[in-house]
């Protein structure tokens, strides 16, 4: 079965290392290049607002380092990824692949695209969400914590399903939070797929496996199941996560054909520890990164890659139903360091 995949699509709103380099050439160049740091990419988001601020001071200590400044400017760039929610793990492992890369004689642009090289060498080709099933339904478990953006990640993939003439069912297997079923129904309406649900309250292991069943008599192309998301740290959340991964394979034997962690970009590293307890309950196999757009901390891509050995497949960059874009790494990657 092919389903569709659209083409790559850069990445709007992460910009957390937008300008670090060009201030760190700038630095290492001499006080005669002030436009590089004109150069720099337009400020965007949160992050940036803070950045900017401290732009001048870091400019300023780096223009007093001289000539033995190669240290203290790796230094500045690992705080610098550390700021954008690299990780200081992943930062350090960065830095040092970035080292080995411009040695000790190195000006800003080559810096520059060292740590891009790098990026793109850790971060691997484009992994894309599962495009086949050895039997139709395909079929996609999405768990993630409450207010990750599970329900309109489902919405916007729906709806990218039902327009490539494909037909969707979705599972609304969040039977705990008041209004989650009817959230469902909103979205099942605006993208044209059929939503299976119980009443508030039910066991969300058997409203899935209500879904898989009448996705398998009606034809269906993809069963989408949401699922709740109280705190990750709640064992319950984690047994029920387990029990619904039992009962599905009751009705599909294979189990999902695929495993989406929907984490919230905003969330920094508070994700990664998210990430680590869904991958060991319920085997992630890739991760929707939303609320892109409302942030430019973008760097916890690098360390769920990294540290987690997760690919980040889709990006959130709205509320809106056609913003969910496939994850292009090389493009983020030019995003994120500019
Ligand atoms: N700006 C923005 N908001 C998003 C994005 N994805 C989800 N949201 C919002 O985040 C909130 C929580 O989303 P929801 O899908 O209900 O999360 P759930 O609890 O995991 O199902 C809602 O207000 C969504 O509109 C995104 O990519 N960008
Ligand atoms: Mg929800």
């Amino acid at each position: 079965m092919e389903l569709p995949v659209e083409p790559g699509v850069l990445i709007g709103g992460v910009a957390a290392l937008v300008g670090l380099v060009v201030v760190l050439g700038f630095a290492l160049r001499g006080r005669s290049k002030p436009a590089a740091i004109e150069d720099a990419p337009a400020p965007v988001g949160g992050f940036f607002a803070g950045f900017a601020r401290s732009r001048e001071a870091l400019a300023a200590r780096l223009l007093g380092l001289g000539n033995s400044s190669a240290d203290a400017a790796f230094e500045q760039l690992e705080e610098a990824l550390i700021g954008a929610d690299v990780g200081s793990k992943t930062a350090g492992l960065l830095v040092a692949g970035v080292r080995k890369r411009v040695g000790r004689s190195f000006d800003g642009p080559s810096l520059r695209s060292a740590l891009k090289e790098e990026l793109k060498q850790r971060l691997g080709p484009p992994a894309a969400i599962a495009a086949a099933a050895p039997e139709l339904p395909l079929v996609i478990l999405v768990v993630g914590v409450n207010g990750s953006g599970k329900t309109t990640t489902i919405g916007k993939l729906a709806a990218r399903y039902t327009a490539a003439g494909k037909k969707v069912l979705l599972a609304a297997g969040d039977t705990f939070r008041a209004g989650a079923i009817e959230q469902l129904q909103v979205w099942g309406e605006r993208s044209r797929a059929t939503v299976i649900a119980h009443q508030e309250g039910a066991d969300p292991a058997a409203v899935i496996f209500d879904a898989l069943e009448a996705g398998k008599a009606r034809g269906a192309d993809v069963v989408i199941c949401d699922t709740a998301g109280r705190l990750q740290a709640q064992a319950t959340l984690m047994d029920q996560l387990a029990k619904v991964l039992r009962v599905m394979k009751k009705s599909v034997a294979r189990g999902p054909d695929e495993v989406l962690l929907v984490l919230d970009g905003t969330s920094g590293q508070n994700a990664m520890s998210q990430a680590r307890i869904f991958k060991a309950v319920v085997g992630v196999t890739g991760v929707a990164l939303t609320k892109l757009d409302g942030t430019a901390k973008g760097g916890v891509v690098v360390a769920i890659k990294e540290e987690l050995g997760l690919d980040v497949k889709l990006v959130g960059l709205g509320e809106g139903v056609d913003d969910l874009r496939d994850f292009d790494p090389a493009a983020f990657v030019e995003a994120l360091v500019g």
